[in-house]
């Protein structure tokens, strides 16, 4: 019987799997691989597989993504070459890898051998590897084409150590939607960094990304006016490139600001904008009516036909031109048709007449909302439950998480773990879309976690996420990760629109150095000897974390994104490196520690004034590291021990 297990990585204790120690061949031990994210139900079902040079690709129909993933994770486990057959051979010569969706007889037959089960859920997958007769035997059933891809992801987290584990995975989303939502102020990203974000949604399993930057003109402010051909264009190849890696292009349009809802030539002018992308393929649409006037209306032709105006009528206004929106794309694409909208009043779940006329929109077009506030402390499946009441539907959670755009995380850029979101709310949401940073790879840390969380939130584990976004930063290097987690826990403070962050500055640091300031206190002389070397060690980890990264980050959007935050940390490290040569200085009682803390205060004025990057980051502001913690410690240090002058000796 195999084990399920919870969490890797557990040491399969039976005599198959058992390390052959002193035999010619050591088998490698047999260890649950760490996947992202976690699937539902995985477990080591026997020793690692050996398969071999050679392999046989049974493909039942997977698209061309799909299959150059599994070739490129049988690349991993040192399969050379690769055949191709239509259905599963009678007499395996080597390695079988069966690929296609369950209702493939070969799939079927594939999955009976090994003992799985089929697939049932959308987006759901098998995968199994075992041996059949000597052969291994490996087969990824996928319950459709996305299950089929999202297997394949798996395939490739299971082989990147270089061997095939005996696995049985079952697994299935628990959200229907996952994903991101670029929906922030300020310089829009890239059309490079959106081809970078597609291709990252799809590797953990995230299934959308809505196109909203609220600087993009000509979804705002000129949402009227057709795109300029260029424009089209390149959305046209973000559009196809988000359907290959799986992902869903939503368009979002914002005319809150200047539409007139009672005139028919702004209802046909939203439907040409939409027309523009309806030719690409794009299905899925989105209105969004956030962050607008509502108790005025834009022209007179409202007041004759919808009264006077105020919040009631601007939710009418709103439900009916959803509705009218969702009925005409469904006319023109059917069962595919998708319209999302985001309400004015998306910030709270407080019965109103607005909320009360918005309910009218049609069932089926989803309802974004934010939490108990903008920026929540935290989501509950209480409040989720009021969010249901109140927009009469599961909503969409739009996750202000880890948006920096608000004066509150000016100078910021948030790499806290996802968290705070309690496990079991998939059953009162459709589905979780994070608003990201300016900076899109740096936004990647807090997108891993909410699409593992929105994939299986009852499995989730915030810490371990965040460490695996690491990992996947690094390409797995060990010491880049390490570098990585610094750089992670001195950008970790979290802001609310108020005073109160609901992630607190640098935990990790400021355990290391209330520790320093505990033992100088109270410590005897062996306690603060060890609590200074540790110091050194954490103020030459702080220091060399930016060359480990820059070095070992292989996205090189990353690094340029972070560019003026590493620049910072590199000087708070030495800065934090010349406090510790001081503190030590001053526990000999030598007075040369007051030349290190002076260079201390230097370097900490030299950090203090890097800004960000002008017209990319919005809000603009001076770059802060660890504030609170390591600025502190710095200025308060002189006066933690006593500086002799050099006169009084000790030199
Ligand atoms: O949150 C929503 C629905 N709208 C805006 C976002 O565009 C903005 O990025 C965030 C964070 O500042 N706040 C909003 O109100």
């Amino acid at each position: 019987m195999p084990q399920t297990f919870a969490r890797p990585t557990f040491l399969l204790a039976t005599a198959a799997a058992a390390l052959l120690v002193g035999s010619a061949h050591a088998t490698p031990l047999a260890t649950l691989p760490a996947v992202f994210p976690q699937p539902v139900s995985m477990a080591l079902t026997g020793p690692v597989l050996d398969l071999g040079r050679e392999a046989t690709l049974v493909d039942a129909g997977a698209d061309a993504a799909t299959v150059a993933l599994v070739r490129d994770a049988l690349a991993a486990a040192g399969v050379e070459t690769i055949r191709t057959a239509r259905s599963l051979p009678g007499k395996p010569r080597g390695t079988v890898v069966v690929l296609g969706t369950a209702d493939a007889g070969s799939v079927r037959a594939a999955v009976t051998q090994l003992g799985g089960t089929l697939p049932d859920q959308r987006e759901g997958y098998a995968l199994l590897s075992g041996t059949r007769g000597n052969a291994p035997l490996v087969v990824l059933a996928g319950h459709d084409g996305d299950g089929l891809y999202y297997a394949a992801h798996t395939l490739r987290q299971l082989t990147a150590r270089g061997t095939m584990p005996s696995v049985r995975i079952a697994d299935a989303p628990s959200m229907a939607i996952r994903g991101t939502i670029e929906g922030f102020y300020g310089a829009p990203w890239s059309m490079q960094d959106r081809a970078a974000h597609l291709d990252f949604l799809g590797s953990v399993k995230a299934n959308t990304y809505i196109y909203s930057p609220k600087d993009d003109p000509f979804a705002r402010d000129k949402w009227r006016e057709a795109y300029p051909q260029a424009t089209l264009d390149a959305l046209k190849q973000l559009v196809d490139q988000a359907r290959r890696h799986h992902v869903r292009f939503t368009y979002a349009i914002s005319p809150g600001p200047s539409i007139c809802y009672s005139d028919p030539a702004d209802v046909q002018a939203l439907q040409r904008k939409f027309d523009a992308f309806r030719a690409m393929g794009v299905r899925s649409f989105y209105i969004a009516f956030d962050d607008i006037e509502y108790k005025k209306w834009n022209c007179d032709a409202d007041r004759a036909a919808l009264g006077e105006p105020g919040e009631r009528a601007a939710g009418l206004a709103q439900a009916q031109l959803s509705n009218s929106i969702y009925h005409w794309l469904k006319g023109k694409d059917g069962a595919d048709a998708e319209l999302m909208i985001v309400p004015t009043e998306y910030y709270n779940t407080t019965e109103s007449p607005y909320k009360a006329a918005l309910r009218q929109v049609d069932p089926a077009v989803y309802v974004q909302w934010t939490g108990t506030d903008v920026v929540p402390p935290a989501i509950s499946i209480g409040d989720a439950k009021a969010a249901t009441k109140a927009f009469g539907r599961k909503t969409l959670l739009w996750d202000n998480y880890p948006v920096n755009d608000y004066g509150e995380s000016s100078g910021r850029l948030l790499m806290a773990p996802y968290a705070k979101r309690q496990a079991g709310l998939s059953d009162e949401l459709s589905g979780i879309l994070a608003n990201p940073m300016n900076q899109e790879a740096p936004s990647r840390v807090a997108v891993f976690g909410s699409a593992a969380f929105a994939w299986n939130d009852r499995g989730y584990d915030a810490d371990r996420a965040w460490k695996a976004a690491a990992r996947m930063l690094a390409s797995d290097d060990a010491a880049t990760t390490a570098a990585l987690m610094t750089f992670f826990d001195v950008e970790h403070l979290a802001p609310t629109f108020g005073s109160q962050p609901w992630q607190p500055a640098a935990p990790r640091l400021k355990a290391t150095l209330d520790g320093v300031a505990e033992a100088l206190a109270n410590g005897t002389a062996e306690e603060r000897e060890q609590a200074l070397a540790r110091l050194k060690t954490t103020a030459d980890d702080l220091a060399t974390a930016p060359d480990t990264i820059r070095a070992g980050v292989a996205d090189a959007g990353f690094v340029a994104q972070s560019k003026p935050w590493l620049d910072a940390l590199q000087l708070w490290g030495r800065s934090l490196q010349a406090t510790a040569n001081g503190l030590s200085a001053a526990e000999r009682g030598n007075s040369r520690a007051r030349g290190f803390f002076a260079q201390a205060q230097a370097l900490a004025a030299q950090a203090e004034a890097i800004q960000t990057i002008p017209n990319t980051t919005r809000p603009q502001g001076s770059i802060k590291i660890a504030d609170g913690v390591l600025d502190r410690f710095v200025r308060e240090a002189p006066s933690l021990i006593y500086v002799p002058t050099a006169a009084a000796g000790g030199d």
